[in-house]
């Protein structure tokens, strides 16, 4: 068994994660409307990744004999302005979640968990992908900008190899 203060810092990050996923799943949807096949598609797959994400927390929290608490959840947003505003967002939410990552590393330092440190060596290696993923994409629709046959080429590249990235 963990301590409290363990068991709070991962409740709160299975949370995060259930939050990721709402959040994937609401810019999927807004993209789908806006007609981008691959794009939607990408987003559909990564809302379910981090769905696996929270998954993997619960089953440890159990397996520690811990209690998972699920919170309610938020209202999302399901409106963007534009494509390059939506991956804006992913990214500074993934940069968001990698702080939490560190901090739930620093507090297993601190409490001498060493199989919670080991657990989480998962997440921080995930959101060193996940960070530069969402970057990637971003440079991209910077530089194709307003640029509709760009954007069209993108999506329909984003149809074909999103089976293949690292999510
Ligand atoms: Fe769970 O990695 Fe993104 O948020």
């Amino acid at each position: 068994m963990f301590s409290e203060k363990i068991q709070k810092g991962l409740i709160k990050q299975l949370n995060r994660e259930l939050e990721s996923s709402q959040l994937y799943l609401s810019m999927a949807t807004w993209v789908e409307r806006k007609g981008y096949e691959g794009i939607c598609e990408f987003l559909y797959d990564h809302s379910n990744e981090e769905r696996i994400h929270m998954l993997k927390l619960i089953r440890y929290i159990n397996k520690r004999g811990g209690n998972v608490i699920l919170y309610d959840l938020l209202h999302v947003n399901t409106t963007y302005i534009s494509l390059k505003e939506l991956f804006m967002k992913l990214l500074e939410h993934e940069k968001k979640i990698s702080k939490e990552i560190n901090f739930l590393v620093e507090i297993s330092l601190q409490e001498k968990d060493y199989f919670t440190y080991n657990f989480l060596q998962w997440y921080v290696e995930e959101q060193i992908e996940e960070e530069a993923l969402s970057k990637t994409i971003l440079d991209k629709i910077e530089l194709i900008g307003e640029d509709k046959g760009g954007l069209y080429l993108f999506d329909k590249d984003m149809k074909s190899s999103h089976k293949n990235i690292k999510l």
